[in-house]
């Protein structure tokens, strides 16, 4: 079947969710597609912080209905280490910016479902196969999948965006020789678990431990989320859930403070790594969010990188469709720059906070070092601070 759209958009993970939104508003139609179906996309366990620049975007693009209602503003967090639990302010800090936590799951379901509504049944092709992107070199890209039924699709489109992820097909269709990658992968995993009880911090609890890293997140005040350190090839069989709750008891221990145990409702282990690949542009094609770039997850970076570039390739596509390339001529670059900023803070962040296997004592020195000097400066708590809440992202509307 043959047909046309405007923009082909590969990949329904947040970029490509918050993209065609981003078009829908701007009037011009797109098509995307994702491998994977609706209930899949809605359950994958993933991000949970959410910069203020990604909250104003949302609620500029009339997309957080729900989050104003269920999102939890955070006003900092806390970083311990040699046995103590320091505050970080971000409110003070950087004159009042906040985090909200909420859930990628939360932010994927509200995102789907208000394609659908606009959009119709048709708005997104979940469940399809054998995707492929051709012309990418020629004003008229185009997209190609089998969908769900079987019917092979040939869409002629004006521009492609690849929101496809780390894994996958637009980025391998850049030709080689015309794209640069930087990549760094760590030692060490984030074994995740999900637990149905109520978190017992109010704010995420950063911990460097000589056992390895934890982290105390949280998806809702019933819902915790929380984070191991454990070596890159462990099996997760290896971890039962009393011995996950043993390892994050010692790692987060303080005098008077208790670690609430609930039944486990999810449980995986994620690699990191960090990744980037430039330029984000080949002819019609365009990358975004985890296709072009992949930050270990320490800083909470990942997803509030990924609609920080759609909020920038919308209107540089809607100038392409009228003629002017020059906003799309510039996409890359000025993404670049936050994507650059943000591999580093999140580089800085794990490799403060991990321990590396086989790392003689003087990492650890170091480490704490860094540590109290971001607890006891003013200066090096506000660079965290404004890292960690965002810099502003291009308006909805822009
Ligand atoms: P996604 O979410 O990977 O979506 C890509 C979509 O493309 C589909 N796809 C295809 N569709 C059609 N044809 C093909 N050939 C396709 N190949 C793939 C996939 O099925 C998928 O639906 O990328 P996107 O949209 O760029 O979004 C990026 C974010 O998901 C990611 O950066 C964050 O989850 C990273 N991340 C975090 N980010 C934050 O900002 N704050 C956090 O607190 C945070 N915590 C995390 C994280 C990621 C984690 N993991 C599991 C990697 C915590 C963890 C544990
Ligand atoms: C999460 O809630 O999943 C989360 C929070 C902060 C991070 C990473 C993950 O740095």
């Amino acid at each position: 079947m043959r047909t046309r759209t405007q923009v082909g958009i590969v990949g329904a993970g947040p970029a490509g969710l918050l993209l065609s939104h981003l078009l829908a508003l701007r009037g011009i139609d797109s098509v995307l597609i994702e491998i994977r179906s609706r209930a899949y996309c809605e359950a994958r366990q993933r991000a949970g912080v959410l910069e203020d620049g990604s909250v104003a975007l949302l609620r500029e693009a009339g997309l957080a209905a729900r989050l104003d209602r269920q999102g939890l503003e955070h006003g900092g967090i806390y970083l311990q280490f040699d046995g103590e639990r320091h505050h970080i302010d971000f409110r003070e800090l950087t004159r009042g910016r906040t985090v909200t936590v909420y859930a990628q799951t939360e932010v994927v379901k509200d995102l789907i479902a208000r394609r659908l509504a606009d959009g119709g049944d048709d708005a997104i092709e979940f469940s399809v196969t054998d995707t492929a992107v051709s012309s990418l070199d020629t004003d008229r890209p185009r997209l190609s999948y089998t969908d769900a039924s079987g019917v092979r699709h040939e869409i002629d489109c004006d521009a492609i965006a690849g929101c496809d992820g780390f894994h996958g097909i637009c980025r391998p269709a850049i030709p080689a020789g015309l794209q640069a990658t930087w990549e760094r992968g760590y030692p060490y995993s984030w074994l995740g678990i999900l637990a149905d009880v109520p978190p017992s911090t109010d704010e995420l609890i950063y911990a460097h431990h000589p056992g390895g890293f934890a982290l105390h997140s949280l998806r809702s005040p019933s819902v915790s989320r929380l984070y191991l350190q454990v070596d890159p090839d462990e099996d997760i069989a290896n971890w039962p859930d009393d011995r996950i709750w043993a390892e994050l008891s010692r790692r987060f221990e303080l005098p008077g403070w208790t670690l609430h145990r609930g039944p486990v409702l999810d449980k995986s282990i994620t690699p990191m790594r960090s990744f980037v690949s430039a330029p984000m542009r080949y002819g019609r094609l365009f990358l975004a969010g985890d296709a072009a770039h992949i930050v270990p997850p320490t800083g909470a970076k990942g997803l509030n990188l990924a609609f920080a570039d759609v909020a920038v390739l919308a209107p540089a596509l809607e100038a392409l469709l009228h003629g002017d390339d020059k906003p799309a001529a510039a996409y890359s670059a000025t993404c670049l720059q936050r994507v650059w900023r943000s591999t580093h803070f999140s580089w800085w962040m794990t490799t403060m906070l991990h321990h590396t296997p086989g790392a003689d004592e003087m990492e650890a020195q170091l480490q704490l070092s860094q540590l109290r000097y971001v607890v006891g400066s003013t200066a090096a708590a506000t660079s965290l601070a404004e890292n960690y809440t965002g810099f502003a992202v291009p308006p909805a509307a822009s």
